[in-house]
């Protein structure tokens, strides 16, 4: 005795009869205009300054992971007017045109060498929140990343005589 079961025939093929629109699809891969392949941007951090109206000092680590140095050539934080990059050298601070990142290399931004000094701050951004850090290419690609803000904290124990406390008396 056979018996078959009976076969869900409602699976049809009509649903592949649609005819050929298919040309809409590489819109898609265009949907994150800010993004570059292979570079990734960790540890964002501004520090936004003890004295307002001075500017904040912009933190992060970039690493290249793409097989092409590039070339980094702008930054900008959403909520400042303008922002620069900066490398202290021997003390004293000058501003960074570009900087060359070679494939597989990773680039500090830190205290004490290069860094992004971003000016003319949006009372929007205040300690605890966060805004938005887009690094500009040669190419004019760009890649852009959250940035945590944070109060002046500890840098500022070493703007003298800032924040007018009595501890640092020496009377020679
Ligand atoms: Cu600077």
């Amino acid at each position: 005795m056979k018996r078959l079961a009976p076969l869900l025939l409602a699976i049809s093929i009509t649903a592949l009869a649609a005819c050929g629109q298919q040309a809409s699809k590489d819109s898609a891969a265009e949907s994150a205009p800010e993004a570059k392949p292979g570079l990734a941007v960790t540890g964002a951090e501004l520090v936004l300054p003890a004295v307002k109206g001075n500017p904040a000092g912009g933190y992060f680590t970039l690493v290249n992971n793409s097989d092409k140095p590039v070339t980094l050539a702008a930054v900008s934080i959403d909520g400042a007017a303008k922002a620069e990059m900066h490398e202290t050298k021997g003390g004293t601070m000058a501003p960074l045109a570009n900087l060359e990142i070679k494939p597989g290399e990773t680039v500090k931004f830190e205290r004490g060498g290069k860094h992004v000094m971003a000016f003319d701050l949006d009372a929007k951004l205040t300690a605890g929140g966060d805004s938005e850090l887009t690094l500009t290419f040669a190419d004019g690609d760009k890649v852009s990343a959250p940035i945590k803000l944070a109060a002046a904290g500890a840098a500022m124990e070493h703007i003298d005589g800032m924040e007018g406390m009595d501890h640092s008396e020496h009377s020679n």
